[in-house]
């Protein structure tokens, strides 16, 4: 399957790993990288020693191309934009804010830059700024969202900027990366349905919740903060709703302890009572375990199929 993308960063098909942080590690980048998409390393709020390691576990899995994410509010941004570029990555994604005063040095790197935008306005400011291309991420995704979904956002991304894009948000099978195509996306970035994978190593509680997530399971929190974050409904997002309906000093403090480190008490503990469960929309669409190959291959080729019939579907 060839794309802009797939050329851009010579790879086999325009499926990309999102980056989440906790999770994607180097058994699921390498997996995902070994199949022939993106995989990707979450930096996360990880010291960069810890995501040293990370990027070459991964390479001892492929040598394919494999890419790191810097979470831009996190306080590691500034050394893993440097050990990007120690470590030869040949892509970085970006998440969470404005990476425009690194794109010289990565640039000057020769590393394929593909910042995470939820507007068009960043989007344009992006391209100028260098990037390669850019991933048009709507809210129907998990974890840290902007404002617009999917449908609406992408098409405008792709009318406002001349370099590919890449759609993320609510795409788990070859029905949405098929849709995502049409809308002019030249690949897709998928992360919940990577939960779901053999190669993911998270709490069992976690893929339980998963894979047991219906179409209205998950939630956003965070709103008043200014940082609005996508979650399955669990006791800790139950919460947050309920305190966030009235922001007071006392109530946003509160809320800031009980979610602090609370990803990691999702990812690592399986903690129900207290752990973050971030996931997109599509996470009842995921029934079952599979490989990372098995997910790739079966979502390109059900694109595939449908773009080819389309025409006849309709006579
Ligand atoms: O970054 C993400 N998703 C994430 S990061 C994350 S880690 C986290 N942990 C706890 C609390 C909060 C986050 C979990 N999920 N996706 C990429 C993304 N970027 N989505 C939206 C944006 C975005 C939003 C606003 C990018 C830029 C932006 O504005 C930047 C500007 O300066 O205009």
């Amino acid at each position: 399957m060839h794309t802009k993308i797939t050329k851009l960063l010579g790879i086999e098909y325009p499926i990309v790993q999102g980056a989440m942080a906790w999770v994607a590690e180097h058994h699921l980048a390498g997996a995902v990288s070994a199949a022939g998409g993106l995989g990707i390393i979450a930096g996360g709020a990880a010291p960069a020693d810890v995501i040293r390691d990370e990027i070459r576990k991964a390479r001892a899995i492929t040598d394919k191309p494999l890419g790191l994410n810097i979470m831009l509010l996190s306080p590691n941004a500034d050394d893993l934009a440097q050990l990007a570029i120690d470590e030869k990555i040949e892509v970085l994604t970006t998440g969470a804010g404005n990476p425009g005063k690194y794109m010289e040095s990565w640039k000057n790197a020769g590393i394929k830059v593909m910042p995470v935008v939820a507007s068009v306005a960043l989007a344009k400011r992006m391209e100028r700024a260098g990037a390669d291309a850019v991933i048009a991420e709507g809210m129907e995704g998990g974890g840290h969202i902007g404002e617009l979904t999917t449908m609406p956002l992408v098409p405008q991304v792709v009318d406002a900027v001349d370099i590919p894009v890449i759609a993320a948000g609510g795409i788990a099978d070859g029905r949405g990366m098929a849709a995502a195509l049409l809308l002019g996306a030249e690949g897709v970035q998928c992360g919940t349905v990577f939960l779901a994978s053999n190669e993911c190593f998270i709490s069992d509680k976690y893929k339980e919740l998963v894979l047991g997530a219906s179409d209205i399971s998950t939630v956003v929190t965070g709103r008043p903060s200014g940082h609005p974050v996508r979650a399955l409904k669990t006791p800790l997002a139950r919460k947050c709703l309920k305190l966030e309906k009235t922001p007071t000093d006392q109530s946003l403090e509160e809320l800031e302890a009980a979610t602090a480190g609370a990803l990691r008490k999702a990812v690592q503990d399986g903690n129900y009572e207290e752990g973050t469960f971030m996931a997109g929309q599509i996470a009842g669409m995921l029934t079952a375990l599979r490989p990372c190959a098995d997910i790739i291959k079966g979502m390109a080729g059900e694109a595939e199929a449908l773009l080819k019939n389309a025409y006849q579907r309709f006579q």
